[in-house]
């Protein structure tokens, strides 16, 4: 049988399959190798013991979770304002692997509307929402725009990620205006995960994620190659171009004509200096 695991606590595991859920352990074997299942796992199950783990598209270590579909990356429009180093970066770390992003800009009742098209033109070439987690409304209309998968939420501190994960939950899982994320449910918290039921196939994971803003280790070339706004342009004179001080730069010459966002541009130089200095040449 095959299913998937929704929750862990210490060693247990609460796979869903055709038959419902069932509890299970894991084969000795996988401890050893240092290879645990983790939460969002498929696994085989044999007479509720998983035989099998499937292999994974991607798997975050905070929190512990694998095979995420999407990211929704929250943003507050004020209060603070948006840092789009940091934005680029998680956007960055996310299409690294594998996981789509959904940038949610939130506080929308801190700004006026021009400000909000101005966003929305920047960062037009990914999904974006604009809500505020005191319209109730809006955070509806957020959740019911969810394609079945599953979700991670990540952000700078005081953007509003633990009143989202309220707000969409229905529950008080997080302390608002908290630095910590430690979800309410006691002591027991440090092995226990578990995926929050959202929606018809929407689950979220129960904490956010991403907690260090730092770029994930990459080739340059893999940088490059996550800026949509890059690969609508005529190929650039070099095929090696890295968009830099390369002659014949399509992309450059797009800055340079403002078609390509300014900031988007500024700070794609930031993150592949950022690359090319942990290299030792
Ligand atoms: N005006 C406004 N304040 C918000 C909104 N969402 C959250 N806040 C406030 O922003 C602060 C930080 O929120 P919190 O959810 O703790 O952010 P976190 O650090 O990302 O978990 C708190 O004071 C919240 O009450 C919003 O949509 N509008
Ligand atoms: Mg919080
Ligand atoms: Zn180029």
């Amino acid at each position: 049988m095959t299913g998937r695991i929704i929750k862990a606590i210490a060693g247990d595991y609460w796979v869903e399959t055709d038959e419902g859920i069932i509890v299970t352990k894991p084969r000795g074997v996988f401890r050893h190798r240092g290879a645990s299942p983790v939460v969002g796992d498929y696994v085989d199950l044999v007479d509720k013991t998983i035989t099998k783990i499937h292999k994974r598209k991607n798997k975050l270590v905070r929190p512990n979770i694998a095979n995420i579909d999407c990211a929704l990356l929250v943003f507050s429009l004020q209060d603070p304002k948006p840092d789009f180093l940091i934005l680029d970066t998680m956007v960055a770390n996310v299409l690294d692997q594998n996981i789509e992003p959904i940038v949610i800009f939130n506080k929308s009742d801190l700004v006026e509307d021009e400000y909000i098209e101005e966003f929305r033109d920047i960062y037009r070439m990914f999904r974006l929402e604009f809500v505020s987690t005191l319209d109730e409304a809006s955070v509806e209309g957020l959740l019911e725009s969810l394609e079945p998968g599953l979700y991670v939420l990540a952000g700078p501190s005081g953007a509003g990620k633990s009143s989202m994960i309220n707000k969409l939950t229905g529950q008080q899982l997080f302390e608002v205006g908290q630095i910590s994320q430690r979800i309410k449910r006691g002591k027991h918290t440090t092995r226990h995960h578990e995926l929050i039921h959202l929606a018809d196939g929407v689950y979220l994971a129960d904490t956010p994620g991403f907690q260090t803003l730092e770029l994930n280790s990459m080739e340059a070339t893999e940088l490059r190659e996550i800026y949509p706004e890059f690969q609508d342009l005529e190929k650039c004179r070099f095929l090696d171009c890295l968009h830099d001080k390369e002659p014949g730069c399509r992309v450059k010459e797009a800055y340079e004509a403002g078609t390509i966002n300014k900031t988007r541009y500024e700070n794609y130089l930031l993150l592949l200096d950022e690359l090319r200095s942990r290299k030792d040449y």
